[in-house]
């Protein structure tokens, strides 16, 4: 889901302001962020079992594949204005980074390798049950 974030400007500049369960539905455990990516490179390729997550492109742009297990999306983030909130249970792939971006994300839980689904048939499989 897309969501727009409220922009607070004046004569000096932007700012915006993220608060847990008031414009994201989760608390934030966690905070991360992707840059420096190599020309052409595709990651993610995985879902996740429990784990929300808020996915902003701070500077530059990259797309995101979002897939339901029976549909896909994608989408493009390309503003420190729009951020991508991404549910448990669905598989994402991240591409076309500019070669300024910044991805930031504010995650629902700690880092927990065994929450991920890397098997992409083992992701279809879940949606089948
Ligand atoms: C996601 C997408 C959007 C950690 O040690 N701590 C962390 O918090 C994270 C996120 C990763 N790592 C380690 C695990 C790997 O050895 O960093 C390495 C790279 O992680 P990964 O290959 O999972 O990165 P992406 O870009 O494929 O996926 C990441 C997140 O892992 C994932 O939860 O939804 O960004």
């Amino acid at each position: 889901m897309l969501k727009n974030f409220n922009v607070i400007g004046d004569d000096r500049g932007s700012l915006i302001s993220i608060e847990s369960k008031t414009d994201i539905p989760f608390e934030i455990k966690r905070v991360y962020y992707i840059f420096g990516n190599k020309n052409n490179i595709r990651r993610g390729f995985h879902a996740h079992k429990n784990l929300q997550q808020l996915l902003i492109a701070v500077s530059g742009s990259c797309k995101i594949l979002i897939d339901s297990g029976k549909s896909k999306e994608e989408v493009l983030l390309d503003s420190p204005k729009k951020g991508l909130l991404i549910k448990e249970l669905l598989w994402r792939e991240m591409f076309d980074f500019s070669a300024d971006c910044v991805l930031l994300v504010l995650a629902s839980e700690h880092y927990d390798e065994k929450d991920y689904i890397r098997d992409y048939n083992q992701f279809l499989d879940l949606w089948k049950k």
